[in-house]
């Protein structure tokens, strides 16, 4: 059984939000297209309290993109984004979510991050995506959404390390930042993972 998992398709990541992903609205005509092709369609949403640990406003010494220790972990801060109950954090509306059975929230701990939408970055919580999808007989996974190098990445690294197999939709997913991202694309091949 195949699902696909939207990431982050939300206000915050698109063209005018706080942390917009270049070109990142250009994804959704084909992610509503696709919805239909799948048994299971899943939405993550990011979902910060308005002191989340990975807001650069936290950190009045540093500035956004820095990274910083945070727990031992490397942490890059951000813009305020995707805080809980903002028109930033609410899907774009040109997403089509009639499909999307279950929204699995994270990054809801002030003092973790999550981009992953099986784990936080600390692999410390669970959103229960996982039981989710093995409760429903889902073997393979295709991801798309926002952003390439950060969410959708990690998801897709997750979803390979719990057993899936997994696929990142290239036409469906767009970088921060394209340099970085190459560099984990590679990482994700690697390890068995494919692009369709
Ligand atoms: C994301 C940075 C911070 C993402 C979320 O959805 O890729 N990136 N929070
Ligand atoms: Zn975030």
């Amino acid at each position: 059984m195949k699902a696909l998992i939207i990431v982050d398709v939300q206000n915050d990541f698109l063209p005018g939000g706080s942390l917009a992903v270049p070109a990142g609205d250009e994804i959704i005509e084909l992610i509503n297209k696709i919805q239909s092709k799948y048994e299971i369609v899943v939405a993550t949403q990011d979902w910060h309290p308005a002191n989340h640990k990975s807001f650069a406003s936290m950190h009045p010494n540093h500035e956004v993109f820095n990274v910083i220790d945070c727990n031992g972990y490397p942490q890059t801060l951000w813009p305020n984004h995707c805080v809980q109950g903002t028109s930033g954090a609410d899907f774009s509306p040109a997403l089509d979510t009639n499909a999307v059975q279950t929204i699995f929230r994270k990054g809801m701990d002030k003092n973790v991050d999550s981009y992953s939408g099986f784990f936080d970055n600390l692999k410390s919580r669970n959103t229960g995506l996982d039981g989710f999808m093995k409760s429903k007989g889902v073997n393979e996974v295709h991801i798309c959404g926002l952003a390439a190098d950060f969410c959708v990445y990690f998801t897709a690294i997750d979803a390979l390390d719990l057993g899936y197999k997994a696929a990142i939709i290239s036409k469906g997913t767009k970088a921060i930042d394209k340099d970085s991202y190459m560099k984990k694309k590679e990482f994700f091949l690697q390890k068995g993972g494919l692009f369709i």
